[in-house]
């Protein structure tokens, strides 16, 4: 049933990437199975990529058992990030930019840092952090829009080994004050305000709020000049980093860390209940996020690398500011959004920065696919050679947009799957290895053992569909959950004893292959078939009316559970009952019977996290005309949608 109408495009390695790039298809093979058969081996070599300042002896020591998980590697080794990420390139390339920042607004310009004045700023940020108090493993928090000091202010923790917890700047006070709270941060550093897409975020004055409900429990504010617009500050507690940065010294030597040492938390809201704040360490997290961007964007020095993630994001954390400057890359942050001044925003961007590696979600090319293909074609993009992908499954109708028109057709896309918790890319084509197919992100990275489980665990061989689990360790895994190690174990290796639990559905083709069917908290059961909501989604943005949909389950008399769908249009005045059957008929055809949508609701936008996905969650209860219960809404990236579905919904009870 759900192998219907599957698409069998499939776009070979061109030859010159077969040729060029890192890894080709003998390479890729050869070092898979390598670090399969071998992996202590394997990751004593690929560990050498950082410098150790003491060298580790034992590589892998982990455990997916029941009762004794436990994730460490290359324990007796010490490092550090920032001078992996900084002091390490100085000689080589002390004069090459390792950031370009890219303002909201054209008029608000573009900076560019070298290595050499990351290294002076950043241990300026360090002598700040610690004349506030931090020491080595405190928590401190982040609450900062895309702005260069985000990067400082990560690097300056891991310079003195503090522990960061960046909380995404579209958190309002209540859950920025939870995070501060299960954090138990001392010390916040945020901006007088942010700019987005035109628009004035209030981060100081949201801090102070969420400051007002944890009386006592934070000792210091940093405050960054943003907009310069004043904002009240609380004598004692709040201080302007200019202010703070005059009075401390130049120098701050990196402190030596234990592989094992944490270097950041970052908190991720689970579908229901509370936010778990994964843990990550130094050493393997580094490798990892390393020589994953190294090898699946195919960087080679003089590319101008950007990832379009938002810093309070793991993809930010990883693919803006780690595995990019323990690479020595350049790397571009942009503070704004796709449509601000207008939809051509990145191409102009991508244009005048000269940006070869383009790595953004699913959620922004299906929101420039719906503003035409002009708005693209209007810039050259001559220097763009990679796409990536990441965040959501990407639907084929959008995989192919962003193929042939955002890439000319000559682009390899990546279309990267991962998670907070595993810390870098896992599932993932390799541009000068894998032919790449529509849809799917076919291959893991090396070290990376998928399985496709049954719901009673047996492992599936072969062409297969069910729940994805790693049957063991990577060293950019999450080491638990901050403060809360039984829940960890209970979230992701009770479900399946012995492994690791992504909590996705995935489907393996005969090639090998590996496609994501959606979370598995977001499978549907309609008469007694499992239908992945991605798949339901994919069919209807296929159509050509379509430009987003998301598709919940809702109590259904008689199937048990119904599919309803919400369905963003190309135009929105073509809403009609006609172009409704129309849709329903469509995905019947092309998926088949048990695929027929009960409820078709026509939406202006969709609740979304910062990260650009789908709260379903917050769906599902409108469908079922359930407000109750609506759960946590403050992290919503838009909360005016809500109240248009929720005055357009289908289902009164
Ligand atoms: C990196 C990141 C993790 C969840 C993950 C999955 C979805 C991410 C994907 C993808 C299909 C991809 N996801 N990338 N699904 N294809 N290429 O997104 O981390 O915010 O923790 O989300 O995102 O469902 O389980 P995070």
């Amino acid at each position: 049933m759900n192998g219907k109408k599957q698409t069998t495009v499939v776009y070979p390695v061109p030859k010159e990437w077969a040729e060029r790039a890192f890894i080709n298809a003998q390479r890729y093979e050869a070092m898979y199975a390598a670090s399969i058969a071998n992996p202590e081996e394997f990751w004593r070599e690929h560990g050498k990529r950082i410098h150790w300042f003491k060298p580790y002896n034992t590589v892998k020591n982990t455990s997916f058992e029941p009762g004794k998980v436990s994730i460490k590697w290359y324990e007796e080794g010490t490092t550090n990030v920032s001078y992996n990420c900084i002091d390490r390139h100085l000689a080589e390339r002390g004069d090459q930019v390792a950031t370009i920042w890219v303002g909201d607004h054209p008029k608000d310009g573009a900076r560019s840092i070298t290595y050499r004045e990351l290294h002076a700023i950043v241990m300026k940020w360090a002598n700040v952090l610690k004349s506030q108090g931090v020491r080595k493993g405190d928590v401190v928090t982040l609450y900062l829009p895309m702005i260069p000091e985000a990067t400082y202010a990560m690097l300056a923790c891991a310079r003195i080994g503090a522990v960061h917890s960046a909380v995404s700047t579209i958190c309002a006070s209540n859950s920025l004050a939870s995070r501060i709270a299960d954090a138990g941060s001392k010390v916040v550093v945020t901006a007088d305000q942010g700019l987005r897409g035109g628009h004035k975020l209030e981060l100081k004055a949201a801090v102070d709020a969420a400051l007002d409900k944890l009386p006592g429990v934070v000792t210091s504010v940093i405050v960054v000049k943003r907009t310069g617009a004043p904002v009240g500050m609380l004598k004692g507690r709040d201080h302007y980093y200019n202010e703070l940065s005059d009075t401390v010294p130049e120098q701050c030597p990196p402190e030596e860390m234990k592989a094992e040492d944490p270097l950041f938390i970052l908190f991720t809201s689970g579908s229901t209940a509370k936010p778990k704040g994964v843990v990550h360490t130094t050493g393997g997290y580094l490798v990892y996020a390393a020589m994953t961007h190294q090898y699946v964007f195919d960087y080679h020095d003089g590319d101008i690398y950007w990832c379009t993630a938002d810093i309070g994001w793991i993809t930010g954390h990883s693919y803006i500011v780690y595995g990019p400057l323990a690479n020595g890359a350049t790397t571009l942050m942009f503070e704004g959004v796709p449509t601000y001044p207008n939809v051509s925003r990145y191409w102009d961007i991508i244009d005048k920065h000269k940006v070869s590696l383009f790595y953004t979600a699913p959620t922004a090319i299906r929101s420039l696919m719906r503003s035409g293909e002009g708005a693209v074609k209007s810039y050259s993009r001559a220097s763009l050679r990679l796409l990536g992908s990441v965040g959501e499954p990407i639907d084929p109708k959008s995989w192919e947009w962003y193929h042939r028109v955002v890439g000319d057709g000559r682009c390899p896309i990546v279309d990267t799957w991962w998670q907070t918790e595993t810390g870098g890319i896992l599932i993932t084509p390799l541009p000068g290895a894998t032919d790449l197919k529509p849809g799917s992100a076919s291959k893991p990275f090396f070290g990376v053992k998928p399985e496709i489980v049954d719901a009673a665990g047996n492992v599936l061989d072969g062409v297969a569909d069910g729940n994805l689990v790693i049957a063991d360790s990577w060293p950019g895994q999450g080491r638990t959950l901050y403060r809360d190690p039984e829940r960890f174990e209970q979230e992701y290796f009770s479900p399946y004893p012995g492994k690791y639990f992504t909590r996705d559905g995935a489907r393996r083709d005969a090639d090998g292959d590996y496609s994501m069917t959606g979370r598995v908290d977001d499978v549907i059961n309609v008469s007694g078939h499992r239908i992945g909501t991605a798949e339901v989604e994919a069919a209807l943005v296929a159509h050509a009316s379509v430009s987003e949909a998301a598709v919940v389950g809702y109590p259904h008399e008689i199937k048990g559970q119904g599919i309803y769908a919400y369905v963003i249009l190309i135009e929105d005045d073509a809403a009609s009952d006609d172009l409704r059957k129309e849709l329903v008929s469509w995905v019947r055809r092309e998926k088949g019977p048990t695929f027929t949508i009960d409820k078709v609701q026509f939406a202006l936008g969709l609740p979304k996290t910062s990260s650009g996905k789908i709260i379903r969650r917050i769906l599902g209860k409108i469908a079922e005309d359930d407000f109750t219960a609506l759960g946590d809404t403050s992290t919503l990236a838009d909360p005016s949608v809500l109240e248009h579905l929720i005055d357009n919904r289908l289902n009164r009870n």
